[in-house]
């Protein structure tokens, strides 16, 4: 590079013109216009002159300058543009694609068979009661006649919540929405008439329980509510939700601590691809003396029937899914199929 102010501009004007960045023309700058660049060399070079010509060289200079400053300027303006123009071509967008559409989702086939079995006990008047998952140990076992010591009750079945509620009760994740059924019972006036749908848990993991899964109790109190009333209610509830006449039911001897006498609800197609076989679908009692008194009830006046069945069990056999596991593994090609 040379020092005469004549060839500077020029140069510097190559130089600009050459850095193809923001970060290289401020380079190109210092090779100039920087502490140790050539213009500053020259205007050093002028104390050595007479005052006359040190005027005139710099003026010469300062002119130079001025030209060279001008020049970094355009070029500088030339190069913001450039990146501009350089950014919003990379991040274009084309605004005449069509849109992507927006996925609606669909209800899962455990919350079909959840709004089927609402609407079918709505029909026959029944109430449907919703509440809390967390639950008290009150309300979840001990209202539901739970004897103390009851394995359900231990921390290898339930999930305990490390809290008190208000009146220093355990806390827990409901086991079955009977506690609902309890809370409901509280509040109103015989005859109550009810069912409470919704998700419970157990601290139980296999092919066929998972941790959380889906019930819905049924509860019928009144003067005079027979296990007939319980055979008829459930019977229609099973045709009209599997849309079939031709189903039969059978009850079995069992036992719960909160039904006595108490039963197991077996199902059977007598006709279709599926007829002949006995299948379990429910279990069932007479409310038990001591539930009915927790109710605030008298057991000498009301009595009548429960109910508990399991939605996966009523999905899997409405909608013909064979692996309890696909309800919770969210593969949308599993999903789909119940929302053509
Ligand atoms: C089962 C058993 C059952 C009940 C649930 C119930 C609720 C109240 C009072 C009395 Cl508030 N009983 N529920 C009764 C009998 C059986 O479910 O294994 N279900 C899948």
């Amino acid at each position: 590079m040379t020092n005469s102010p004549d060839t500077l501009v020029k140069e510097a004007e190559t130089s600009f013109s050459d850095a193809n960045s923001l970060s290289s023309l401020e380079d190109a700058k210092a090779k100039f216009l920087g502490k140790r660049g050539s213009l500053t060399s020259l205007l050093k070079g002028l104390g050595g002159l007479d005052p006359d010509e040190r005027r005139k060289r710099g003026a010469q200079i300062n002119l130079v300058k001025q030209e060279i400053e001008a020049l970094l300027e355009r070029r500088r303006k030339e190069l913001v543009q450039q990146e501009l123009s350089n950014r919003l071509a990379a991040e274009a967008i084309d605004v005449t694609l069509p849109g992507r559409g927006y996925g609606v989702g669909g209800i899962h086939p455990v919350v079909k068979a959840w709004q089927r079995v609402e609407s079918i006990f709505r029909s026959i008047g029944f109430d449907v009661a919703d509440g809390p998952e967390i639950e008290n140990d009150w309300t979840n076992f001990t209202a539901l006649n739970n004897p103390e010591n009851h394995p359900a009750r231990s921390m290898q079945d339930t999930f305990y919540i490390d809290m008190k509620d208000e009146k220093g009760l355990p806390l827990l994740l409901r086991t079955h929405t009977s506690p609902m059924q309890v809370r409901y019972a509280r509040m109103h006036k015989p005859p109550i008439k009810v069912i409470a749908p919704g998700k419970t848990y157990r601290v139980d993991s296999d092919a066929t329980h998972s941790p959380m899964f889906h019930q819905v109790e049924g509860l019928w109190i009144g003067t005079d509510i027979s296990f007939a009333d319980l055979k008829g209610v459930y019977t229609h509830f099973l045709r009209e939700f599997f849309e079939t006449s031709n189903l039969v039911v059978r009850f079995r001897p069992s036992f719960f601590p909160f039904t006595e006498p108490s039963a197991e609800i077996d199902m059977m197609f007598t006709e279709g691809p599926n007829k002949g076989n006995w299948l379990e679908i429910s279990g069932a009692g007479q409310v038990h003396p001591t539930v009915i008194r927790n109710f605030g009830l008298d057991p000498e006046l009301h009595i009548g029937f429960a109910f508990g069945s399991g939605l996966e069990r009523l999905a899997m056999l409405r909608y013909g899914v064979t692996d309890l596991r696909t309800f919770f593994e969210g593969d949308l090609r599993f999903l789909k199929q119940f929302n053509k």
